[in-house]
């Protein structure tokens, strides 16, 4: 455990790594989802071989999306809702059009199990964002401290 916080000593990368959506040329609204993901960090966790991620996709396109699966080199992962406090796995969480699928503490959130190291802050997870309809996207998270907090997400709600 180290007590330093670490403000400002850790490269933040700000622009998250993304794949699949880049042929989509801006002026056409066409068919179909138009995902992207920002928000993406793991808050360090305690334990070494469990950990929880959180980021948000946007879906700026006219048709809705699932999020069908998550997977990951770092280790197992599964999508978790949770509900009256208690977190339960689910199949799949929709992406509506024009709208956005949040993943935040205390909802719903992605669940590492079985890591086969315990990320530490400053390193990044990728993950690979499956989905029913678009193709998949990749997404580095930071790792950060484990009491981050982030900043009051965008206009969101
Ligand atoms: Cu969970």
């Amino acid at each position: 455990m180290r007590g330093r916080p670490a403000l400002g000593a850790v490269t933040v990368i700000g622009a998250l790594v993304l794949t699949g959506c880049g042929g989509s040329d801006s002026g056409s609204s066409g068919s179909g989802a138009e995902l992207s993901v920002d928000a993406a960090y793991m808050p360090q966790p305690i334990s070494d071989s469990m950990a929880a991620g959180f980021l948000t996709i946007t879906n700026s396109g006219d048709a809705g999306d699932e999020l069908t699966s998550v997977t990951s080199e770092a280790g197992d992962v599964t999508v978790h809702e949770t509900v009256d406090g208690t977190m339960k796995e689910v199949d799949r969480l929709p992406v509506p059009a024009h709208g956005e699928l949040v993943l935040e503490s205390g909802g719903n959130h992605l669940m590492f199990e079985k890591l086969k190291q315990q990320p530490k802050q400053g390193q990044t997870v990728s993950v690979e964002l499956h989905f029913a309809h678009s193709d998949p996207v990749t997404v580095e998270l930071p790792v950060k401290a484990a009491t981050y907090q982030p900043a009051h997400g965008h206009s969101g709600h």
